[in-house]
């Protein structure tokens, strides 16, 4: 691919979307990156700096008509059903996550799309996983519909690459960070949903235990591990579609405190549902060293950095919010 790529981006509306496709076209140029999802864009900045399309995994004549359209060459698939949700309806995970990936993976074969990407996820490790440290090759026994999804996703991208040639590269993302676009129907969810609780009213109650200590990153890290892996030189590649990485790991009531250095009147109060389960069946850490090894992996941000930054852009946000 010498001249800027004609790429695709799944999902576009969603947390990691709406935030990589305008780094995506800052860098490659707004009429070479086309967002879609399956509702319409709200957001002005994601709707009117370049071309949106409506798309619907689970119907591929839709993917088909767009990358026949627009000559797409790059697909960041991002269009998933989270593991909150997924548990809550299992089926419509499957659809989206299965059947929507292999829609995808049909229309980049046929369309010889050169490269595309996947993100995959720490549940993708189940109880039986070691907990700390959690090795890349390791065992992947997962409970959620999610994490299965996902296993299965890692597997089926692996074969398009092995088998068909197709250039896929994915990543186990942690929790991610965010201050643009609320996450949706995650369990780590939570990390987000703090900062806007503390800002705006001082108290958050939060869905899992104090204690519960989970892999995290904040958004920039994770926009530059995807920019980072799909550049990355292909020789140097020894895995493909399921690198562990990680910036942080931490609890809800160490988040807390993090955040009462600011808001010293914050109070956090925990009363644990059905996501408990989900975050128990998930690692506390992750060793991380094959992406480091093989395409330079190395996180910015570590927790105070991302608390000063969150706390800033939400601020930012929900002034802007009641001024505009
Ligand atoms: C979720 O909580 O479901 C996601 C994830 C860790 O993949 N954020």
């Amino acid at each position: 691919m010498c001249s800027s790529p004609r790429i695709l981006v799944t999902g576009a509306c969603g947390q990691i979307g709406s935030e990589l496709t305008l780094v995506l076209r800052e860098k490659y140029g707004s009429e070479n990156v086309v967002a879609t999802d399956r509702r319409t864009a709200t957001s002005p900045r994601l709707r009117d700096t370049g071309p949106f399309e409506l798309v619907d995994v689970t119907r591929r004549e839709t993917i088909q008509a767009v990358v026949t359209r627009y000559k797409i060459d790059t697909i960041y698939h991002l269009a998933a059903i989270l593991s909150a949700t997924g548990e809550q309806n299992p089926q419509l995970a499957w659809d989206v996550n299965i059947n929507g990936l292999y829609n995808v993976l049909e229309v980049a074969r046929q369309e010889e799309v050169a490269r595309l990407f996947y993100p995959s996820s720490i549940a993708v490790f189940g109880p039986e996983t070691p907990r700390d440290n959690t090795p890349q090759e390791t065992i992947l026994r997962p409970r959620t519909m999610y994490g299965i999804t996902k296993v299965a996703g890692e597997l089926l991208c692996a074969y398009y690459a092995r088998r068909l040639g197709l250039d896929v590269r994915g990543i186990r993302f942690p929790g991610i960070i965010s201050s643009e676009t609320l996450p949706g129907g995650g369990t780590t969810d939570y990390a987000v949903e703090i900062f806007y609780a503390a800002v705006t009213h001082r108290h958050y109650t939060c869905f899992l235990r104090p204690d519960t200590v989970l892999p995290m990153m904040y958004m920039p890290d994770c926009i530059k591990a995807t920019l980072d892996l799909m550049a990355a030189d292909p020789s140097r590649l020894k895995h493909r579609t399921d690198f562990n990485v990680t910036a942080f790991s931490v609890s809800p009531a160490e988040l807390a405190a993090e955040i009462q250095k600011h808001i010293p009147d914050f109070v956090c109060k925990y009363e644990p549902d059905y996501r408990q389960a989900i975050a128990d069946s998930w690692p506390h850490t992750i060793d991380d060293s094959a992406a480091r090894e093989e395409w330079g992996w190395q996180p910015e941000y570590d927790l105070p950095a991302m608390v000063v930054d969150m706390l800033e852009k939400v601020r930012a946000k929900l002034s802007c919010e009641l001024v505009c």
